[in-house]
């Protein structure tokens, strides 16, 4: 019985999934997924991409998941950037269902991105399809080269693999041959890339690469 209520959850999640990203397709708005681990560098790495996309002229929205609070959507919001925070109470990712809930608060027809930074952790955000065009794990050096290996899900899933904070690489046994090794095992077309966010136009390649993807879509 178990097994079959799961089933149900996750069917239901991927048409309500289809729906928003058929929903986004029709108003040119490309969703990006970003995932990883509590402090690994996402609000960051997602503020660095909205000054990518600011000087291209492209308009972007971000959707804020976290547990409680609304620390990172307040960061955004400072970049005159329309933000909604999701508090998920307690739960440890996003579904479709709640991105569907959002979406009109945002005017599609004005936007050329969505952003959704998803709940801090390595395993089920990787289960959850939410109407996203792109999916993008972040991997940061102190969290250590066997993540991969560990939750490898999370990147089999994935189309980006950024490794951040690769300016504290002297500090940490890092093998990035490793990581990239162990992700391409698991997903031959996994984009990879090294950032240190603390440096300004970091990004200037992971916008490129999104841009790129933008296009085909
Ligand atoms: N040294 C360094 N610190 C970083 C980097 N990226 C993020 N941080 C810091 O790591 C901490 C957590 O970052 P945050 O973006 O809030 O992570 P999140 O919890 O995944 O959203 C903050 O103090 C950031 O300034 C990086 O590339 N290098
Ligand atoms: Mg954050
Ligand atoms: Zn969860």
């Amino acid at each position: 019985m178990e097994i079959k209520i799961v089933k149900q959850i996750m069917d239901w999640n991927e048409e309500c999934h289809s729906e928003l990203n058929n929903k986004l397709d029709n108003n040119k708005v490309t969703m990006i997924n970003v995932m990883g681990s509590p402090g690994a560098g996402k609000t960051t790495f997602i503020l660095n991409l909205i000054r990518e996309f600011k000087r291209e002229g492209l308009k972007v929205g971000v959707i804020e998941g976290d547990i409680a609070g609304k620390i990172d959507a307040e960061k955004i919001a400072k970049e005159g950037i329309e933000v909604v925070q999701l508090n998920t109470d307690g739960a440890c990712h996003i579904e479709a269902e709640s991105i569907k809930n959002i979406l009109p608060s945002f005017d599609l027809k004005s936007l050329d991105l969505i952003i959704v930074e998803n709940i801090g952790n390595l395993v089920c955000p990787a289960e959850f399809n939410i109407g996203e065009h792109l999916k993008i794990a972040l991997l940061s050096v102190p969290e250590g080269d066997d993540k991969v290996e560990k939750y490898p899900l999370m990147f089999a899933n994935s189309d980006g693999l950024i490794i951040t904070k690769s300016d504290l690489k002297d500090y940490f046994e890092f093998s990035y041959s490793k990581v990239f090794d162990d992700a391409i095992k698991r997903n031959g077309k996994i984009r990879t890339f090294a950032v240190n966010s603390k440096i300004d136009g970091c990004l200037s390649e992971v916008k490129e690469w999104i841009l790129s993807k933008r296009n085909k879509s």
